[in-house]
């Protein structure tokens, strides 16, 4: 077994992976940039090693800077999460020669599944179809009209060595086969560094399902389950489940089959994952990702599986003690990805930031897999995951509403996140009737009349939920008419002079003291308007007197004197707007 374990990643894959290393008993290191050094991923690691830098390129992607962590560890397995370096067979390669172990598949699985044409070819010889194309390189406009006119319109132009779907352009007719296969070649060239593509039959409506599989080193591979991804914008997953609703049992076993053939056509082994559109009751082979997927979870909460234990069980050279009729499938598992971004308006606009409050969602079923926790920063430079919540229940329709729950108990403030746009698809009728497609979100769910969730940045609104004590106030309401008598426990920011309620926890040896040692300067501790001015100038004051009253946040405060003294200046009066911190009077 491997006997130290180095997560080239940073975020929530790298605390995943931390996680099943401490069940396992195996230490672990963290590789962090100048941003993360006081990262989860580096709190929670036992040894951390510092890259440098802030880009991605500078840290994460720096192979020199990550051999030297390696070694100076004495690390002897790299587990690589996804993105980064996870399909980087140069890396993969880089640290075999040291005599390391890549917690992944061999490197020549990663390229032949690299390139989708050969992926293509390595699936057919399996026997496992991809949507009906041509498994070349496309070298003139002529092929793709001939392929279009025999197997039908529309088409798809796709990318050699893309994937993720960037670049894919959509033929309708023979006249415009020219131009799309033009600048199917360019964004391929600009996205993926080649130009080649390939066609295939444009199927309308699919759904993604995608199978995961987990081979060992003896020959041994098995089908876990698959996921049905469909719910994606702009090629970002937002929802992911297992298993795939509406899915007869016969057309599940036979995906199963069909990854297992696509793994072992490619000498697979470790944890994959074989990518299918499936429509009209046909699937086709896609693609294979020869890593550990973010959705992975949904599959350990149905299977009873980890796979990060069995990846690095594999990598160790052991082999599997079960066989495919002891993986048991049970209930219904969803996941939401939870993005730094701001969903207003359908537009999912970056939102960087430090996370003022992350109030964590629990109880039954309920699974959180967070890169952060409340005070962390998100930053611009690398991916804004945030964190996945998964949620498992006995059926579909409990898993959904047991979603909703979830997400209605996390609070999240200092940054926008795109619950709200969970909420929205998970309370949808055609996700609650599993009648969404891949297109469905950006073709059929309108997303337009989204806000983001409160920012919540000001320093008064964070200090009054974090530590503020609160005092009870008696206030009449009407509510339709009626009047109700009212108890409101409110924060108590009148009581001991008129300060602004974020400094109290640091000015609590001066805070209480009587006979005046504080400021002469009174400030009001918030937004909002004077209701009434209670001194003139020239008064005598006394520590705690009421100074005015002020209205905020629908309740009345009391600004009080923090020193005994005279009031030399009043510089407002009832009626006027204030800002936090402004000087309303001063006493000498
Ligand atoms: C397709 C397709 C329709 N027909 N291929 C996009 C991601 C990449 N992995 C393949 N993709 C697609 N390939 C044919 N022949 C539609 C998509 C597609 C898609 C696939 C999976 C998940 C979301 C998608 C969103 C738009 C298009």
């Amino acid at each position: 077994m491997l006997k130290k374990i180095l997560i080239a990643n940073r975020g929530e894959i790298a605390v995943r992976v931390i996680r099943t290393c401490r069940e396992m008993g195996i230490p672990t290191v963290a590789v962090y940039s100048n941003l993360d050094r006081d990262a989860l991923h580096v709190r929670m690691a036992d040894e951390a090693y510092a890259l440098g830098g802030e880009s991605a390129a500078e840290s994460y992607l720096n192979t020199e800077a990550i051999l030297g962590a390696i070694e100076r560890s004495g690390a002897d397995g790299v587990h690589p999460g996804y993105g980064f370096f996870s399909e980087n067979t140069d890396f993969a390669r880089a640290i075999t020669d040291q005599g390391v172990t890549f917690i992944g598949p061999p490197p020549e699985a990663i390229e032949v599944m690299g390139d989708k044409i050969s992926s293509r070819i390595a699936a057919e010889k399996a026997g496992v179809a991809g949507v009906p194309g041509r498994s070349e390189p496309l070298t003139s406009p002529d092929e793709v009209v001939a392929f279009g006119e025999s197997a039908g319109w529309p088409l798809a132009i796709k990318a050699a060595f893309g994937g993720g779907g960037r670049g894919m352009k959509v033929v309708a007719s023979a006249d415009e086969a020219a131009e799309a296969m033009e600048s199917a070649a360019r964004e391929a060239q600009a996205y993926f560094g080649r130009p080649e593509i390939y066609v295939e039959r444009y199927l309308g409506w699919p759904r993604h399902i995608e199978m995961q599989v987990l081979a060992d080193t003896h020959g041994n591979t098995l089908w876990l389950g698959e996921r049905d991804c469909s719910a994606q914008r702009r090629h970002q997953k937002l929802v992911e489940e297992s298993p795939a609703p509406d899915f007869p049992d016969e057309i599940r076993q036979a995906m199963g089959a069909a990854a297992v053939k696509v793994s072992q056509a490619c000498g697979y082994y470790n944890a994959g994952t074989v990518e299918f559109l499936f429509q009209d009751g046909e699937f086709y082979f896609l693609e294979m990702n020869t890593r550990l997927q973010v959705e992975h979870p949904v599959t350990e909460l149905v299977t009873g599986l980890d796979l990060v234990a069995w990846q690095i069980r594999i990598a160790s050279g052991e082999e599997l003690t079960f066989g495919q009729e002891d993986v048991q499938r049970n209930g219904h598992a969803i996941e939401v990805r939870i993005n730094a971004e701001d969903p207003t308006g359908g537009r999912f606009s970056p939102s960087p930031g430090t996370l003022t409050k992350f109030h964590t969602p629990s109880g039954p079923g309920v699974r959180l897999d967070a890169g952060y926790e409340s005070g962390d920063t998100v930053s611009q430079y690398y991916d804004n995951l945030v964190a996945k919540l998964i949620v498992w229940a006995s059926d579909r329709e409990s898993a959904r509403r047991r979603m909703l729950r979830a997400l209605s108990e996390t609070q999240i403030t200092g940054i926008s996140t795109t619950i709200p746009a969970h909420v929205a698809i998970l309370s949808h009728a055609d996700f609650a009737e599993a009648r969404h497609s891949t297109k469905w979100v950006e073709d059929v769910l309108d997303l337009s009349n989204l806000t983001s969730d409160p920012v919540d940045t000001s320093p008064v609104a964070v200090a009054v939920e974090d530590d503020v004590p609160l005092v009870q106030r008696d206030v009449t309401a009407e509510v339709d008419g009626r009047r109700f008598a009212v108890k409101l426990w409110v924060p108590d920011l009148g009581v001991g002079g008129g300060s602004r309620p974020v400094a109290r926890a640091k000015r609590a040896s001066s805070g209480s003291a009587a006979g005046g040692t504080g400021s002469g300067e009174v400030a009001v501790p918030m937004q909002g308007t004077i209701v009434k001015f209670l001194v003139a100038v020239g008064d005598k004051v006394e520590v705690g007197q009421t100074i005015c009253l002020l209205e905020a946040m629908k309740m009345e405060n009391a600004v009080n004197a923090e020193r005994d003294g005279v009031i030399k200046e009043v510089r407002a009066a009832a009626g006027d707007s204030v800002g936090a911190g402004d000087i309303v009077a001063v006493i000498e």
